[in-house]
C-alpha cells in the first residue's frame, strides 16, 4: 500500500486541483490531504482569505474519488509529523513548490515530487474574471 500526502488550500475548486489530485492518487493507493485551515490561510504570504473555509473546503475534497483522508493542515512545520503519522511514502506537490525548503527536506524521509502546474486556471484568476465579468455587467446597466 503506497501512501501519498499532498497540502494546499483547494479554494473554489477548480480543474487544475482535481488535475493535481488525479495525478497525485495515481502514484499509490492512498491519498491524503492536508488542506489549510482558514487560520492557517492566514499566514500564508499574500493569500487572500478563501472564499470557502474550511470544513466547506473539507467536505468538497473529501467527495472526490481520488481522495481518500482529509487532514487539517495549521501549520508549516507540522509536514514530517505527517509524514510519520501516516507512513507516507511520498509527497506530492504542484511545480510552483518546486525546490521549496518547505519541501525539500522531507526528502531525507519520503520521497517529494512536484507535478507540472494545470496552466491557465488558479483561484485568483477566477476570482478576476469574475469581478472583470460584474463589472463590465454593471457598466452596461449604467448605458
Ligand atoms: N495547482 C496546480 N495547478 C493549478 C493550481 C494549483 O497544480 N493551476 C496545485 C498547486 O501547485 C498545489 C495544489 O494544486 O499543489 C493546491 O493549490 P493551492 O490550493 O493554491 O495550494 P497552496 O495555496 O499552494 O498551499 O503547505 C503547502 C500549502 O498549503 C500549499
Amino acid at each position: 500500500m503506497k501512501r501519498v500526502l499532498t497540502y494546499g488550500t483547494f479554494d473554489l475548486l477548480h480543474w487544475g486541483h482535481i488535475r493535481l489530485l488525479k495525478r497525485a492518487k495515481s502514484l499509490g493507493d492512498y491519498l491524503v490531504v492536508g488542506l489549510s485551515t482558514d487560520g492557517f490561510n492566514a499566514q500564508k504570504p499574500g493569500k487572500k482569505s478563501s472564499y470557502h473555509v474550511y470544513e466547506t473546503r473539507k467536505t468538497m475534497l473529501e467527495s472526490i474519488r481520488y481522495v481518500d483522508l482529509v487532514i487539517p493542515e495549521v501549520t508549516w512545520e507540522q509536514k514530517l509529523a505527517d509524514v510519520k503519522k501516516y507512513s507516507i511514502d511520498t509527497v506530492v506537490m504542484g511545480s510552483d513548490w518546486e525546490g521549496s525548503e518547505k519541501f525539500e527536506y522531507l526528502k531525507d524521509y519520503c520521497e517529494v515530487l512536484y507535478l507540472p502546474r494545470t496552466e491557465g486556471t488558479s483561484t485568483s484568476q477566477i476570482r478576476r474574471d469574475l469581478l472583470w465579468e460584474a463589472i463590465g455587467y454593471r457598466e452596461e446597466e449604467e448605458q
